[in-house]
């Protein structure tokens, strides 16, 4: 019997990469598709990934490169995790974001139905599509109200999915994912911020030479400038996350399955346990800059993945601290060289 084949677009994010080496160690024959220039990056950790996988050069913004690659691999499994995928950056990118995020998506689930309609498909949707939410915790019922254009464009895509599920009978799954965070994190994420920050804090410097959103150190005169501290979300460890994935390609139906700890944490709890773990107080070392504050904020999350642990079986299985210091002593190490 042949291995089972994925394609995963996104392949360069922290997903793609992760849910890579987990296909991988299942016996998959996995496909990664991404841009150029990103895939020829020099970043040691994807060189090495890459020796064990076949790239496919393409754009979610053309619908050629993605008819040309479920044409040429047929994949048994496509893992849609690309996108433009920071809420934070979504405002200045909004049309940017549309085309990506949200109608990228729509042309993988139409080259999927034309052209490999026995494919099952993974697609990223987010707890931030709940955006101004009116209960807690939230679950698959729980009505989406985005409150940014990122979280407009992923309500799209998921309502998209579902008009394929039903009415082409395409088996399109959505993981409705809550925060997930590990050392492969983009260094714009609030988390590589605190974390690079204890870092710095642990090896007195004081002028860091990682930058922020703003093209300034994201450590300064020894401090680290943040937005709004009082935000609350529900953060995990984006390996438990990617295992979710799979479960629902193999599950026997296509669906939607929300992701999350069930644990709301703030900006100051974050802060508070990075820091802890390198000895220092928190408060210390961070402020509050105007500049860092969204127009508008998605309100707390939490999940409730009933549905995720009674039909997939699936639960987290890495605590919160772990994560927090995993990426912690990794910024440690690289900062030391
Ligand atoms: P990520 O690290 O930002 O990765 C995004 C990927 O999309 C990168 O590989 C990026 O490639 C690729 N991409 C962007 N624009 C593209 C385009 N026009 N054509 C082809 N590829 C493009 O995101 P992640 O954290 O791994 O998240 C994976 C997915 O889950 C995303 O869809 C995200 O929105 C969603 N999600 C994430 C979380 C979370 O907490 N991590 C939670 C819920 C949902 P480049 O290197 O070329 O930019
Ligand atoms: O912000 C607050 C910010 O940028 C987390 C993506 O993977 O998860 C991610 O989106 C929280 C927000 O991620 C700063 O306002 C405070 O409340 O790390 P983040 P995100 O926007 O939640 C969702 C589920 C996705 O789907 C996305 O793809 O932290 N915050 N101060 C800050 N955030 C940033 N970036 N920088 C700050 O200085």
């Amino acid at each position: 019997m042949r291995n089972p084949s994925a394609l995963i677009t996104g392949i360069t994010g922290q997903d793609g990469i992760l849910l890579a080496q987990l296909l991988l160690d299942k016996g998959y024959e996995v496909v990664g598709f991404g841009r150029q220039a990103s895939i020829s990056s020099k970043r040691a950790d994807l060189q090495l990934l890459y020796k064990r996988i076949r790239l496919y050069y393409g754009d979610l913004g053309n619908s050629v490169d993605i008819v040309d690659a479920i044409q040429d691999v047929s994949p048994d499994e496509i893992y849609n995790l690309a996108a433009q995928s920071a809420p934070g950056l979504s405002w200045a990118q909004s049309i940017e974001t549309g085309k990506v995020t949200g109608v990228g998506a729509h042309r993988i689930f139409e080259a999927v139905r034309q052209f490999n309609p026995e494919c099952r498909v993974y697609h990223a949707s987010t707890s931030e599509m709940f955006g101004n939410a009116s209960k807690l915790p939230q679950n698959e019922g729980t009505p989406l109200r985005p409150l940014n254009p990122y979280a407009v464009a992923k309500v799209y895509a998921h309502h998209m999915a579902e008009i394929y599920r039903k009415s082409h009978d395409v088996f399109i799954s959505c993981g409705i994912l809550f925060n997930h965070e590990s050392v492969y994190r983009g260094m714009h994420f609030l988390t590589q911020k605190i974390t690079y920050g204890a870092a710095c804090a642990k090896l007195g410097i004081s002028d860091s030479e990682a930058l922020n959103e703003e093209g300034e150190p994201i450590v300064h005169r020894g401090k680290l400038s943040l937005g709004n501290l009082d935000a609350s979300r529900d953060w995990g460890h984006a390996k438990d996350y990617v295992r979710a994935m799979w479960l629902m390609l193999q599950h026997s139906v296509a669906d939607d399955f929300v992701i999350g700890t069930g644990i709301s944490r703030s900006v100051r709890d974050f802060c508070a346990v990075a820091y802890a773990h390198v000895g220092e107080d928190w408060r210390d070392r961070v402020v509050s800059d105007p500049r860092f504050v969204r127009p508008i904020e998605t309100m707390t999350t939490v999940a409730d993945t009933s549905k995720a642990r009674r039909e997939l079986g699936w639960a987290p299985s890495i605590p919160f601290e772990s994560v927090v210091g995993e990426m912690v002593d990794a910024h440690i190490l690289a900062l030391q060289g």
